[in-house]
């Protein structure tokens, strides 16, 4: 492992390869990261850092809670998102960003390079369950993000909040998707590098299965993962679902829409901060997701609330889940 680490390093042997590579490290010595971009992706990761404290020691994180003081508490949710914020204005690298908390584009530094996507936190409505929660991030050039496809983001990455906090990202291009854990002293290190997933799932993770009744090609999906004594593994957060399709190198995770008057006729999911950069994240990790007619990565960002189905993992898994419910 030192050896490949000294070759992607290049440097002499004065300056050898850490013995824990972190965050920073890796983005240069590795993903050869552009400046800016790397600071980006280290400040986001040091809004996480807090979010993850927060979570660890706030009691409630449900909004109109009083601390031991009396003081109002802000929910989680909002409070990550007043988090990650702050510290997009300190880099000041951000035109504007699209966040699950706010109903339109908030535009920062108009001399800012980037746009950056995010769910502040998802799977919120877990937090008072003790349940794994996360933040996700797509980081886009330039400010056009409305009228983009996911496939023009430069990097994905996200955070989850669980048992131990950790953050996989990729710059895409081949660079591949790697994994760090926050550590004691608050410093992402690595963990595992070059996530890959398989072409074929074991696991499988159905999200909106309210659909079911009102739309029969998931229904035949559903059932066809059973008839193939697949394993359950659905959480209710988007980000620990499809961490353990990463994780395990395997999985299919669905969320389907229903047919006429149902909740969710185009499922539940946001296309631009949740969909689309788990999308970049599975295609770098050898995976695919589709909405069930295209790849999400191809699909237009028509709107900041747009809702899109999504299939995703395992490659052969998702397309034959996609021929059911297409
Ligand atoms: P949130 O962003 O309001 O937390 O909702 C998104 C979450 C996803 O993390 C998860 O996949 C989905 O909602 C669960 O939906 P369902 O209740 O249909 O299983
Ligand atoms: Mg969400």
């Amino acid at each position: 492992e030192s050896n490949f680490l000294y070759e992607i390093m290049g440097k002499a042997d004065s300056c050898p390869a850490p013995t824990k590579p972190n965050l920073n490290w890796h983005l240069i010595n590795h993903s050869k990261a552009d400046h800016d971009l790397r600071h980006l992706i280290v400040d986001l990761s040091r809004a996480c850092k807090y979010i993850s404290y927060a979570i660890q020691t706030t009691e409630a994180g449900l909004a109109g809670t009083k601390n031991e003081f009396g003081e109002d508490q802000l929910a989680l949710d909002v409070l990550a998102d007043n988090l990650i914020r702050e510290f997009l204005c300190e880099s000041g690298l951000v035109c504007c960003y699209i966040s699950e908390e706010q109903p339109d584009i908030v535009e920062l530094d108009p001399e800012g390079q980037y746009s950056v996507v995010f769910d502040p936190l998802d799977g919120s409505s877990l937090v008072d369950a003790n349940f794994a929660i996360g933040s996700i991030f797509g980081i886009y050039k330039d400010g056009n993000v409305i009228g983009a496809t996911p496939r023009e983001q430069v990097a994905a990455m996200y955070v989850l909040y669980g048992p131990r906090t950790l953050l996989v990202v990729s710059l895409g291009n081949g660079k591949g998707v790697h994994e760090f854990i926050l550590n004691d002293v608050g410093e992402f290190v690595l963990l595992r590098d070059h996530l890959g997933i398989g072409d074929d799932a074991k696991n499988y993770s159905p999200g909106n299965l309210r659909a079911i009744t009102t739309n029969p090609g998931y229904k035949k999906a559903i059932d066809s993962w059973q008839e193939e004594e697949k394993t359950l593994r659905y959480s209710g957060c988007m980000v620990a679902d499809i961490h353990h399709i990463l994780s395990k190198g395997q999985g299919v995770f669905s969320n389907i829409g229903g047919g006429e008057g149902s909740k969710y006729p185009d499922g539940k999911l946001r296309h631009v901060f949740e969909c689309g950069p788990f999308a970049f994240l599975a295609e770098e990790a050898g995976g695919a997701a589709s909405d069930g007619t295209m790849a999400i990565l191809d699909k237009e960002i028509t709107s900041v609330d747009q809702r899109t189905q999504i299939i995703i993992g395992s490659k052969n898994d998702v397309e034959s889940v996609a021929s059911l419910v297409s």
